[in-house]
């Protein structure tokens, strides 16, 4: 029995408590008053107040909750008087709000707005990119698609197929990296192995250049190091003849540039070409007088070049009598080196801004 006159009480305290209609409309006058009389003078205030009474856990809201505690027969009217008050806080609010728009926070007024903005600090782009996007640019107007390929190689694509013996030089430990745990991968000593993989791929007529860092065993100096990169270039379809070599490769340093430029072919010898040619372009520096660059001959190398040989061609069932080709191959630290006049390999490595920084803008 005492349990249940407890339990009801607590009902009638809690759950079928009634609020009495007078109480609630005092109770509203009471925060109307409270409201008209609230000192908001500061933006801080304005949001105070809308956190206060109009907040999530705000006044509005809570006396909104006391709905459920009016009789039946007054919830018309509670729902009315609450619904007054409530459009009473927000049109006061909007008013203060308004009212304090203009104010600003007193460190606010000390900000002189007429000061420049901090500067955005702008990377730069790679002397070695920028070269790479314009010789890749001038190759692709003469129609050669871009390929690439691994930086780690096995000795076929690198080697073998490019016609290299197997007792030359350039396959020395002294001169390529090999991977330990598997002798016959090795660090690509050139891009040929892009060429060799496109060659496995596709059938003639391909027209490719290949851009990509290579590798070699060099002690690092200022003119020499053991990672730098190049450009490649095959194109390989019938008729391919050595005026089509030379025209090519005239275009591409007449766009690279100026059209002052002269150049000249020299014999060589490749493995993979057959005839050979390395090519020279007159000083950019004296034009051709002879200076320090050009050690006073007037002409500086800028790459090499030749007819792909025919047992490279067999090497990937090309015909050899049907279909000829040229390649050529030259390093961009070179070509940077010519017309940026950068004179020591290590600078493209180091990362020291101030060498960085001369290129910001050249896109
Ligand atoms: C295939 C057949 C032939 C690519 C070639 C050169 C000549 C050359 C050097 C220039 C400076 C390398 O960066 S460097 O040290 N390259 O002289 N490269 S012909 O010949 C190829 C390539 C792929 C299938």
């Amino acid at each position: 029995m005492a349990f249940i006159s407890q339990y009801s009480l607590f009902l009638v305290r809690y759950s079928f408590y009634l609020r009495p209609m007078e109480q609630l409309v005092k109770q509203i006058d009471n925060y109307r008053k409270e409201i008209e009389a609230a000192a908001v003078n500061t933006p801080e205030a304005v949001e105070e107040f809308r956190i206060k009474y109009l907040g999530t856990k705000g006044l509005v809201k809570s006396i909104m909750g006391e709905m459920k505690h009016v009789a039946n027969e007054n919830k018309k009217a509670a729902g009315q008087l609450l619904n007054e008050f409530k459009l009473f806080v927000e049109s006061k609010y909007e008013a203060l709000k308004e009212a304090n728009a203009g104010l600003q926070a007193p460190d606010a007024q000390l900000i002189d707005w007429s000061l420049p903005g901090d500067p955005i600090t702008v990377g730069t782009r790679h002397p070695l990119n920028i070269v790479r996007n314009q010789i890749v640019a001038i190759f692709k107007r003469l129609g050669f698609a871009v390929a690439e390929g691994p930086e780690i190689e096995d000795d076929w694509h690198n080697f073998g197929a490019m016609n290299l013996p197997e007792d030359h030089p350039a396959r020395d430990m002294q001169d390529t990296f090999y991977v330990n745990q598997h002798p016959s991968w090795l660090l690509r000593t050139h891009t040929s192995s892009v060429q060799a993989r496109v060659m496995e791929t596709q059938k003639p007529p391909i027209r490719v250049i290949c851009p990509g860092r290579v590798y070699r065993n060099e002690t690092i100096s200022a003119r020499a190091h053991c990672f730098f990169h190049q450009v490649e270039g095959l194109y390989i379809d019938e008729n391919v003849s050595f005026a089509d070599l030379k025209q090519t490769l005239y275009f591409f340093v007449q766009e690279m540039f100026g059209k002052s430029v002269k150049v000249r072919f020299r014999p060589s010898y490749f493995p993979f070409t057959e005839p050979s040619a390395e090519m020279d372009i007159s000083c950019l520096i004296c034009g051709g007088d002879g200076c320090n660059i050009c050690k006073h001959t007037g002409w500086v190398e800028i790459l090499g070049s030749g007819m792909v040989h025919p047992k490279v061609l067999e090497n990937f069932g090309i015909d050899s009598n049907k279909y000829t080709g040229f390649a050529f191959g030259m390093g961009v630290e070179r070509i940077t080196q010519l017309k940026y006049q950068v004179n020591d390999l290590r600078l493209y490595s180091q990362n020291d801004v101030r060498f960085l920084k001369q290129f910001t803008g050249v896109v």
